[in-house]
């Protein structure tokens, strides 16, 4: 493996402080910032990870109007749960910092006069802006809703669709409606601050696409991750002019006398909240905050969800450069989206689970944090969305940390005090040459590791347990030991098991730090860090010395589905019962279930299977699509309201089942012969009725 660089600045994502966290966020920026930062502080590396509440913004102040109470009293509960939440599951923040503290706003506002004294990064524009009469108010982004003019979507925000990830401007929105009062806000003057985004486009591209800063390397673009790379090439050509003002109360006053009742966007402060928790860092530890934001061989790293990709690959960094001085992330893994149980986590639903929830209801269970972070690990979206699914988070309990990992541990401890009085056996020389193979294992995991390929990662870890379970059973002493309890072969054996369960306690670290303390405790030793192993083993030494004196057998883990004692088992029956409720109570009621026909009235439809030949928008309808089937008997023109749930690309050569006889009718001027069949659920989601395996068309349905 190549030597890691010796300096590192890990940031995770800020959460705004106005909700609770879910398992997505917790597999998306902070469990994998964790796993880097206990790897990197277990290779001996200097390390701080900064990380805190994301308190402005006008989602903050939404959920405060939502809710009757302040501002203040949002942050401080949300900040609250979400600091305990985490440190619950085991997050080694080396700060949890948040944005209202002084000493950001003095930080932000620092960093705003010095860019605005170094002049040419800002323009100061007069826009129209909407604005609410009624309550008298300009609007934030997120105080409009409309109709996103990309994909129709009906209820995007005035700066994002969330249906189609579009970067939306207010203006765009088609029937823009104020959240405060649902009234129409009409357009009214205001100055605002634009940072001029698009005057760093060209050392940008060379940053993100080639890893180049000021004509020389900065990191390996080969590095990042292709997602992430994709996302920010395709932002990079359309770089506009960014408003970090706007006329809101709560937030970071701008300090110029001429932007009276201005406060920064929160995109602008929050990124800076790094470098904020830093200097509150450093001061609480008596360290330099400037050794690692300002010293080149500080290496800064971003970790966060795909939703951040841009604000933290291409604003924060050219808002770094414009003020000068600091240094630009050598590398920004994104994680994707994790989904729960098929679908995306929603919080209007109730689907999903929030961490708090989590450690609240299976608070009996005695492995609950590393249970948790393992399932998530192994799932992780490093490169694409995935999901989270119970059945699945009790098999890889069960069948991989309990009869993998566990299983073997217990298997040594078991042996050593049967056989040694759990007194680690010496071994004779060369002994150590049977599992040898181990030192490759280590170095994939550290390199999977530093790669930020998690899953890798665990699955290497993984590997060196199930390496440990087949040598033993290789060897089998119980075979030896009743004819020769004396024999070298045992303490050899027996030796080397305990040798690599120390690694395993070593490795666990980053990944399962609750067990790496427990193993460690079992063998009655300190923890061993990962330096520490790797130099051991690389001048032949013992992990564990002979003559060591190791704990009495006590199980680390006990299967979750385990027919002897259902306690466990009880509490996913429960979440997934709490789940089935929730999709009950979204089905159509029973009022609407129509009346009963007869056999022969079902077969007067004529339903047949039929391929989608072509699709096409219908001019000025937003719901509309124009489809050509190829229904066998002929092709036929279909006018189907599905633009809104499917892209016309989409559905070329998709099969579908079609209404062939209903009564031809002419929709917006078009002659639509037949009709295509869907299901629609509680969100009013089309979902097109497909035959389950290619079929070909003009089959009937009967
Ligand atoms: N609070 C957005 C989010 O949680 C935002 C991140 C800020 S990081 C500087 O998705
Ligand atoms: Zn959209």
């Amino acid at each position: 493996m190549q030597d890691l660089p010796s300096k590192y600045l890990l940031t995770s994502a800020l959460p705004y402080a106005n909700g609770a966290l879910h398992l997505g966020h917790f597999a998306g920026a902070y469990l994998p910032g964790d796993i880097y930062a206990r790897f990197l502080r277990a290779m001996g590396k200097d390390v701080v990870w900064v990380c805190g509440s994301d308190e402005h913004g006008a989602a903050i102040t939404i959920r405060a109007k939502k809710e009757g109470i302040s501002p203040k009293e949002i942050i401080d509960k949300y900040h609250n749960l979400n600091k305990e939440s985490f440190a619950q599951l085991g997050m080694s923040f080396d700060i949890y910092h948040r944005t209202s503290a002084e000493l950001h706003h003095q930080t932000a506002q620092d960093f705003f006069l010095h860019m605005v004294e170094k002049g040419g990064e800002f323009d100061v524009q007069e826009t129209e802006q909407y604005y609410d009469e009624s309550m008298d108010q300009f609007l934030a982004d997120r105080y409009i809703k409309g109709t996103c003019p990309k994909c129709s979507y009906d209820s995007a925000y005035g700066d994002q669709c969330e249906n189609c990830g579009s970067d939306l401007s207010p203006t765009e929105l088609i029937n823009p409606v104020s959240i405060l009062s649902e009234n129409k806000p009409v357009l009214r003057k205001t100055k605002h601050w634009f940072f001029k985004l698009d005057k760093h486009s060209e050392w940008l591209k060379a940053y993100i696409s080639e890893g180049k800063l000021d004509g020389k390397q900065h990191h390996d673009p080969q590095k990042w991750k292709k997602h992430v790379k994709g996302q920010c090439l395709s932002w990079l050509d359309e770089l506009r002019p960014r408003a970090i003002t706007r006329d809101l109360s709560w937030g970071i006053p701008v300090p110029l006398p001429d932007a009276e009742g201005k406060v920064f966007y929160v995109w602008f402060d929050a990124p800076i909240g790094y470098i904020s928790a830093t200097k509150q860092w450093a001061t609480d530890n008596n360290k330099n905050w400037e050794d690692y934001w300002k010293n080149e061989d500080s290496q800064l790293v971003h970790f966060i969800g795909k939703d951040n990709i841009v604000f933290h690959c291409i604003v924060f960094p050219a808002m770094l450069k414009a003020h000068g001085d600091f240094n630009l992330p050598v590398n920004v893994p994104a994680n994707q989206f994790l989904n729960f149980e098929g679908e995306k986590f929603s919080k209007s639903r109730n689907w999903g689970i929030e961490i708090h929830q989590y450690l609240e209801d299976f608070a009996d269970f005695a492995n609950k944090e590393d249970a948790l972070r393992y399932a998530l690990i192994r799932i992780m979206p490093e490169n694409k969305d995935s999901d989270f699914k119970w059945d699945e988070f009790v098999d890889l309990h069960d069948n991989e940390l309990v009869a993998n990992l566990g299983n073997f541990i217990n298997r040594v401890v078991v042996l050593t005090n049967k056989y040694f009085d759990g007194i680690v056996p010496a071994a004779s020389e060369n002994a150590s040459n049977a599992i040898s193979g181990i030192g490759k294992l280590m170095e994939e995991y550290a390199e999977e590791i530093s790669n930020f390929n998690f899953r890798n990662g665990v699955s290497k870890f993984m590997e060196i347990s199930s390496f440990g379970n087949t040598y033993l059973q290789d060897e089998s002493p119980w075979s030896l030991y009743k004819a020769e309890p004396e024999s070298p072969v045992i303490k050899d054996c027996i030796n080397n098991c305990i040798q690599i369960v120390g690694i395993l306690a070593s490795l666990a670290e980053p990944f399962l730090p609750f067990s790496a303390k427990k193993i460690s405790a079992l063998l009655q030793i300190d923890q061993i860090s990962i330096a520490q192993t790797f130099a051991r083993l690389k001048e032949k030494r013992e992990i564990i010395n002979s003559g060591h004196q190791i704990g009495k057998p006590e199980l680390l883990f006990a299967k979750i589905n385990d027919p002897k004692d259902p306690t466990r088992m009880n509490l996913i029956e429960r979440e997934k019962a709490k789940l089935l409720e929730i999709m009950k109570s979204a089905l159509p009621d029973k009022e609407n279930i129509k009346e009963t026909i007869t056999f022969d009235e079902f077969t007067k439809m004529d339903i047949r299977t039929a391929k989608v030949l072509t699709a096409e928008k219908v001019e000025k309808a937003d719901k509309l699509l124009q489809l050509t089937v190829d229904l066998g008997i002929e092709k036929r023109t279909v006018v189907s309201g599905i633009a809104q749930h499917y892209k016309p690309e989409d559905l070329i050569g998709v099969e579908v089942l079609v209404l062939a006889n209903l009564a031809p009718r002419k929709i917006r001027g078009v002659e639509s012969k037949g009709m295509i069949l869907m299901a629609e659920n509680d969100k009013g989601e089309l979902c097109l009725v497909s035959p389950s395996k290619p079929f070909g068309s003009g089959w009937v349905v009967r």
